[in-house]
């Protein structure tokens, strides 16, 4: 880091002020897991492995249409992305990767972009295309849509993107492109919804041909937003289907906001599950819409849902189970850095809740139709506090039992603030 960053011995003695309490909490849990049969060591070394990939462009201040209201000392361009990318990974221990998104990530030498993240013990999850945005000096707009556009030179620059995509990913070392599209209708008559769609999967074929073999392609879908009355891609069903007619490379990306209102997305992971077509997630919760609020903060029984989905996929060996986990927020009124601290630890929290769930017991309350007793079996490993796990995990990865105190305690964007000065008109990619 070419800048302030977070000394070991900062790091030390706000561990060390916290450790003997940690110690004790983590004893008492470890005693009362081992009454339910759990062996807290297992558990803690499945916390340590678990990982969730930063979006870039989450550790800019977000905003809204309306405004938006940047913070002190934010990245400026990406290296400084990637430093507090760093600074994350180093307090949680629990997003060793980054989904970048292009352009708005663009550099002039990818080789070394992936050096100086490697340099910071970060590697590169799945590139997300963008044509849901103009950019200067581009031949067409995508004011009408991309990938399903009526005029086949608007669909051949969205295709050129996205294989352009491709290409820096692979300099990255990323083995999947994230594709959502903006593209639908405003106006009940304004677009043909069949022919929209099949523009789409024709395009769509074209990346998927340029995908290397090792490659997937996720397909994101929204239910609304830009457009109002119809989106193409706008639920998983259509997601699904597109996957399957693309072929095995293809799978589908289940952002949290992206439903209907009360769409049970548990369920929805459990269809995809079931298909082999789970590719990751865009990890974030809303109360309303597409909010992109913090992970965990507004609906945390229902990330822990969809965990036990996906616990009980890994138990099954459920086949083509592979799904990335990535973070898409939008931090408007917090600091990004300490929005995607949490943000971690709530989906660690999540998922070793959902370890801990007594499948067995469950399986015979389920078997027989003891609705009460199985629901108690979820509530039961959903209710567990399982801090003292994940302060342990982190503490024995080499980071902070408390990240964000130890975050705060260490002024770093007090020192970021004094080292970045603003630049007029600085974007942090989404607003
Ligand atoms: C669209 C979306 C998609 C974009 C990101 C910035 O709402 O979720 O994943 O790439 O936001
Ligand atoms: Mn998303
Ligand atoms: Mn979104």
């Amino acid at each position: 880091m070419t800048g302030f960053f977070i000394s070991e011995d900062l790091l030390q003695s706000e561990n060390a002020a916290r450790r003997s309490v940690l110690d004790e909490d983590f004893a008492a849990l470890s005693r009362a897991l081992a009454r339910r049969g759990i062996d807290s060591e297992t558990l803690t070394r499945s916390v340590m492995a678990f990982g969730v990939a930063i979006p870039t462009w989450g550790v800019g201040t977000g905003g809204t249409r309306f405004a938006r209201f940047p913070g002190p000392g934010e990245p400026r361009h990406l290296f400084d992305k990637l430093e507090d990318c760093a600074t994350i990974h180093r307090l949680s221990r629990a997003t060793p990767t980054l989904s970048p998104h292009f352009p708005w990530d663009t550099t002039s030498d990818y080789a070394a972009l992936r050096d100086v993240a490697a340099g910071y013990g970060l590697a590169f999850d799945a590139v997300n295309s963008n044509t849901f945005q103009d950019q200067p000096n581009q031949a067409h707009s995508y004011k009408f849509g991309s990938l399903s556009h009526v005029d086949g030179a608007v669909r051949a620059q969205a295709i050129a993107h996205n294989i352009d995509c491709i290409t820096i990913g692979r300099q990255l070392g990323s083995e999947a492109l994230t594709v959502w599209i903006a593209d639908g209708s405003n106006f009940a008559g304004q677009s043909n919804l069949t022919q929209a769609f099949d523009r789409y999967l024709e395009s769509m074929a074209e990346i998927y041909a340029a995908l290397p073999g090792d490659w997937r392609v996720f397909l994101e879908h929204k239910l609304y937003e830009p457009a109002f009355y119809s989106t193409v891609v706008s639920d998983w069903g259509t997601s699904l289907a597109a996957a399957q007619e693309l072929g095995p490379k293809a799978q589908c990306l289940v952002d949290l906001g992206h439903h209907a209102p009360n769409v049970n997305i548990e369920q929805i992971v459990a269809r995809l599950i079931r298909f082999g077509k789970l590719g990751g997630f865009h990890f974030n919760d809303s109360k309303y819409g597409d909010d992109d609020l913090d992970a965990g903060s507004i609906e945390p029984f229902r990330l822990f849902l969809v965990f036990n989905e996906l616990i009980d996929a890994e138990l099954r060996g459920a086949k083509n189970f592979a799904p990335a986990y990535m973070l898409d927020q939008s931090h408007n009124v917090t600091d990004p850095i300490e929005s995607l601290l949490q943000s971690a630890i709530e989906l660690q929290r999540a998922y070793a809740q959902a370890l801990i769930v007594d499948r067995a017991g469950l399986a015979v309350a389920q078997a027989a139709n003891d609705a009460l007793g199985a629901h108690l079996e979820l509530k039961r490993a959903f209710t567990t506090d399982v801090s003292p796990i994940l302060a342990m995990a982190r503490l024995r990865a080499g980071g902070a039992i408390a990240p964000i105190e130890t975050y705060r305690a260490s002024n770093y964007r007090k020192h970021k603030t004094s080292e970045r000065p603003p630049v007029a008109g600085t974007s942090a990619g989404i607003v």
